[in-house]
C-alpha cells in the first residue's frame, strides 16, 4: 500500500523542549502516557479472567503477524507496581489505562473480586504517586461469551456494557479522574466487522454500521450511570480521527476527501454531538443503514465532559470514479514503522475543523498520539530521534490549534511502553519505553528520558 520505507529511528530531533509559550508549559495542562489492557497485561488465564474476543482472534493462524497473542504481553498484571514506579519516574501528570471487561465481571454479571482488586490497587498506587487516572472501559477486549451471543451486532450487548460500567463505577468511585466509555468505536466497528482485520474478524459493512450503533448506544447508556456513581469524575469517549486530503483540486477528488472524513470522523462525532447519523454515509454504503430505535440518538447524544481524540496520520485520497474514494499515497514523504505518513498539520486542521463544525464541542484531550519505530537497545541505549521529532511537531500543531481557540486540556503519548500492536503483534514498537519481551526488561528510550527531564524542569518552575 505504501511506497516509501520508514525513516530511520535515529534521524530526527535530539531535544524535547516545547517553546516558552507552549500549552505544555501550563500548570493545568496534563501530559501523560497511555496503554490498554489487552496490549500490556498478559495473564489471560489468571485469577478468574474469562476469554476475550482477542484471545480467540489471535489464536487463529494468520490473523496476527508472527502468530503473536496477548497471553504474556508486557506481563503488566504481575509487574504493575514496578510499572507505576516507572511512570512516576517519568514525572508524567497522568496515565490512561483500560479495564479488561472479562477480568472483572462474569457471565451472570457478578463481580470478579481478584480482577477488580487488581485495578483498585493499580489506581491507588497511581494516585499515591500524584498521577491523574484516565480509565477506558472498553478498549476492544469484549468477553467472548458476549461475542457468542452476537457481540456488538446484538443490541443487548449495549445494555450489558451499561451494567459493566455500573459495576466498575461503583467499585472504583473516587479513584478515577476521568472515565472514557469506548476507545475508538471506528476501529471496533470497521476493522472488526467490515474489513475483518480486528476481532471478531467479520467482513460485512452492514454489520459494521449496526455494530457502531450498538457501541454508541452502550456509550450513551453508560454516561448517566458513570456520572451518578462517580460524580467527582469527568465522563467522555475516545474517537480516532483521520485527516483526508484530496489528491487534486478536481471536484471529484475534493468530494473523495470529504467522504473519507465523513466515514472516519462524522460517522462517530455526528451521533455524539448532533444526535444524527450522516445520511451521506449510505451513498458510500448503500443499504447499510442500521436499525435505530426511537430515542436511541437522544441517549447517544448525552452531553460529554470531554472528548478524547486519537490522531496518527493522514490519508490522501482521490475519487474512485463512482461514489467513493481510493487511497492515493504520496511519494517521498516521511513514514513510520507502520507505514503511516507523518503529518502533524492534520491534527491542527482536524481540531480547528471540529471546533467550527460542532458548537457544543467539549474540551479536548488528545488521548493518543505517537509513532512506531524499529527501536533497538544498543549499548544500553535506545535512540528514537524520529519519535522526538514526531512528538515535537505534533505538539506544535496542538499549540496552533489552541491558539486558534480549541480548548485542549491534555495530551497522552501512545504509548508508555512497547506492547501488543493488535494485528501487527509485537513487531511494531510504539513505546517511549522499550520492552524486551524475552526478559520483560524495560529500558527508557531517549524520548522518555528527555520528556522526564522536561517535566522535572517544568514542575520545578511551577
Ligand atoms: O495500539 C493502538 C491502540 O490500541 C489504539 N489506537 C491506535 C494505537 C496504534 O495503532
Amino acid at each position: 500500500m505504501f511506497n516509501d520505507a520508514p525513516q530511520s529511528p535515529n534521524a530526527g530531533d535530539q531535544t524535547f523542549s516545547p517553546p516558552a509559550d507552549s500549552i505544555l508549559r501550563r500548570k493545568d495542562f496534563l501530559l501523560g502516557t497511555a496503554t490498554a489492557s489487552y496490549q500490556i497485561e498478559g495473564a489471560i488465564h489468571e485469577d478468574g479472567r474469562l476469554a476475550s474476543i482477542w484471545d480467540t482472534f489471535s489464536a487463529i493462524p494468520g490473523k496476527v503477524l508472527n502468530g503473536d497473542t496477548g497471553e504474556v504481553a508486557c506481563d503488566h498484571y504481575h509487574l504493575w507496581e514496578a510499572d507505576v514506579d516507572l511512570l512516576a519516574g517519568l514525572n508524567v501528570d497522568g496515565y490512561r489505562l483500560s479495564i479488561a471487561w472479562p477480568r472483572v465481571m462474569d457471565e451472570k454479571g457478578q463481580p470478579n473480586r481478584k480482577g477488580i482488586d487488581f485495578y483498585k490497587n493499580l489506581l491507588d498506587r497511581l494516585r499515591a504517586k500524584g498521577m491523574k487516572t484516565f480509565v477506558t472501559l472498553y478498549h476492544w477486549d469484549l468477553p467472548q461469551y458476549l461475542e457468542d451471543r452476537g457481540g456488538w451486532l446484538n443490541r443487548d450487548t449495549a445494555f450489558r456494557f451499561a451494567e459493566y460500567a455500573d459495576l466498575m463505577s461503583r467499585e472504583l468511585a473516587g479513584k478515577v479522574d476521568a472515565w472514557m466509555t469506548l476507545n475508538e468505536p471506528w476501529c471496533s466497528a470497521y476493522l472488526g466487522y467490515a474489513n475483518g482485520h480486528h476481532a471478531p474478524g467479520l467482513t460485512n459493512i452492514r454489520y459494521a454500521t449496526q455494530a457502531m450503533h450498538h457501541l454508541l448506544l452502550g456509550h450513551g447508556l453508560a454516561v448517566p450511570i458513570l456520572r451518578k456513581n462517580d460524580p467527582a469524575s469527568q465522563v467522555g469517549i475516545v474517537a480516532n480521527v483521520g485527516r483526508g486530503t484530496a489528491d487534486s483540486d478536481s471536484p471529484a477528488d475534493q468530494r473523495a476527501a470529504y467522504l473519507f472524513e465523513l466515514q472516519h470522523n462524522n460517522w462517530i462525532l455526528d451521533p455524539l454531538l448532533k444526535k444524527q447519523i450522516p445520511k451521506e454515509l449510505f451513498e458510500l454504503w448503500p443499504g447499510a443503514e442500521p436499525l435505530v430505535l426511537e430515542g436511541d440518538l437522544d441517549i447517544i447524544g448525552a452531553p460529554l465532559d470531554f472528548l478524547g481524540i486519537n490522531y496518527y496520520f493522514r490519508t490522501n485520497v482521490k475519487s474512485d470514479g463512482a461514489h467513493g474514494f481510493v487511497e492515493a499515497p504520496p511519494e517521498g514523504v516521511e513514514r513510520t514503522q507502520m507505514g503511516w505518513e507523518v503529518y502533524p498539520q492534520g491534527l491542527q486542521d482536524l481540531l480547528i475543523g471540529f471546533h467550527k463544525t460542532y458548537p457544543n464541542l467539549p474540551p479536548i484531550y488528545i488521548t493518543e498520539n505517537g509513532m512506531a519505530s524499529d527501536d533497538e537497545v544498543i549499548d544500553g541505549e535506545v535512540v528514537d530521534n524520529q519519535r522526538l521529532s514526531f512528538l515535537n511537531r505534533h505538539l506544535a500543531a496542538l499549540d496552533a490549534a489552541a491558539k486558534a481557540g480549541v480548548d485542549i486540556r491534555g495530551y497522552f503519548i501512545w504509548s508508555l511502553m512497547d506492547n501488543f500492536e493488535w494485528a501487527f503483534g509485537y513487531e511494531r514498537r510504539f513505546g517511549i519505553v522499550h520492552v524486551d519481551y524475552q526478559t520483560q526488561k524495560r529500558t527508557l528510550k531517549r524520548s522518555a528520558q528527555l520528556i522526564a527531564q522536561f517535566l522535572a524542569d517544568r514542575n520545578k518552575q511551577s
